[in-house]
């Protein structure tokens, strides 16, 4: 490697259902490693706001055009996520890609299956590692209430549960017990992503992953 170049960041991601804690164990791992932290979705984009209002019912939407605006918060960040890893900042990303396809295919609707979900990303970029916060619809539930939220229902959640299991059943994702601490469970990711930040060091800029068909 040229002596100026900088090794390209790590593109991080947190994953799982609501409740499991991923949004916390994002701040913790971003200002552990003096990372990025990205939420999806970006609720401050004209986008995201637009999802906003639909995530918080004031408004409806059509289960396709929505699913494509999701993935359109998404494209929106692309260029910084590369700009960043080029620039040799690491990115944590609090959900991406899966959750898109495992929250819209748990409305069950026909044709919206998790290969058509899929679809809209092809092209984005693809994470180093994924992490999974895995906790059963049960135990997260208890943690508290669901709120008002559109996707916050028992079943609808169970649904997503199981389209996360079914995705990560042809990838190799890290499963990690979220119903442990937060300090285990930090300690546990930051292990993680510090072996992913070391495997990336070394490639290129260039060969920054996208989503394939
Ligand atoms: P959060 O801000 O992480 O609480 O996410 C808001 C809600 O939106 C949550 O229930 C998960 C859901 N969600 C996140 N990304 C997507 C997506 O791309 N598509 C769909 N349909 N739902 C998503």
């Amino acid at each position: 490697m040229d002596a100026t170049m900088v090794p390209r960041g790590a593109l991080i991601l947190l994953e799982g259902v609501d409740r499991c804690g991923k949004s916390t164990q994002a701040k913790l791992l971003a200002n552990a490693l003096g990372g990025v932290l990205q939420n999806f979705p970006d609720r401050t984009t004209s986008i995201g706001s637009t999802i906003n209002a639909y995530l918080s019912n004031t408004c409806e939407m059509n289960d396709r055009a929505i699913h494509l605006l999701f993935s359109a918060n998404r494209w929106e960040a692309a260029d910084r996520l590369r700009e960043n890893l080029a620039q040799g900042r690491h990115v944590i990303m609090d959900r991406y890609s899966y959750s898109g396809v495992a929250f819209t295919a748990a409305k069950n609707q026909p044709g919206l299956n998790l290969e058509w979900c899929m679809q809209p990303e092809v092209g984005l970029p693809k994470p180093d590692v994924v992490i999974f916060l895995n906790i059963s619809i049960e135990d997260a539930a208890k943690r508290s209430a669901y709120g008002e939220e559109r996707y916050e229902k028992r079943e609808f959640q169970e649904r997503v549960y199981e389209n996360f299991h079914r995705i990560m059943a042809t990838e190799k994702w890290h499963l990690v017990d979220a119903t442990k601490s937060i300090e285990e469970i930090h300690t546990t990711i930051k292990q993680i992503a510090t072996d992913t930040i070391a495997r990336v060091a070394t490639l290129p800029v260039e060969d920054i992953a996208a989503f394939k068909q």
